[in-house]
């Protein structure tokens, strides 16, 4: 099992598409243990975005996300990580494929509106980052039948 840190970018939320984009991992069979709206701060996206530090969009991009309310979310599932990056497709939604988030919804390589962790380390990085209060340990009844 993997938890995996997946945010809704301001894009995404101004769009309409929070909806649309919680249902593809509900329905998946991942499994939601944390989720919340919040305006994050300048100093919150600078540590997100820390290892892109010297890169010539970090400034924009820090700019764009703390713009408007993003959805912040934690999705556990068997290889939760990839599965989830999967789910999200290609950086770039104009190369995406068709079927993932970015491939249906996405034309561009900024406004690309969603983030996941890219690795395990990540992951545990920017859970603790954006849900300090912890997550929500669950068990769902349907999970019977989503593993064998
Ligand atoms: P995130 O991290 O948002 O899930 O996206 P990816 O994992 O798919 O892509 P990334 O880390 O390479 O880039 C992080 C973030 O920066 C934006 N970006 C990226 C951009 O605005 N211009 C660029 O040239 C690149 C490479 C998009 C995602």
């Amino acid at each position: 099992m993997q938890t995996t840190y997946v945010m809704v970018k301001p894009d995404g939320v101004q769009r309409g598409l929070v909806g649309e984009i919680i249902n593809r991992f509900e329905r998946k069979g991942l499994r939601l243990v944390g989720l919340k709206s919040i305006i994050p701060s300048m100093e919150l996206v600078e540590q997100h975005y820390a290892v892109h530090k010297e890169r010539p969009f970090y400034s924009g991009l820090v700019e764009f996300v703390t713009s408007g309310p993003v959805v912040a979310m934690a999705w556990k599932g068997v290889d939760a990580i990839s599965v989830c990056r999967n789910i999200i497709g290609a950086t770039n939604g104009r190369e995406a494929d068709m079927g993932s988030i970015r491939g249906d919804f996405g034309m561009d390589i900024g406004y690309n509106l969603i983030h996941g962790s890219d690795g395990e380390e990540t992951a545990a990085f920017e859970l603790g980052l954006w849900f300090p209060e912890g997550l929500n340990e669950w068990t769902p009844v349907r999970e019977t039948w989503v593993y064998e």
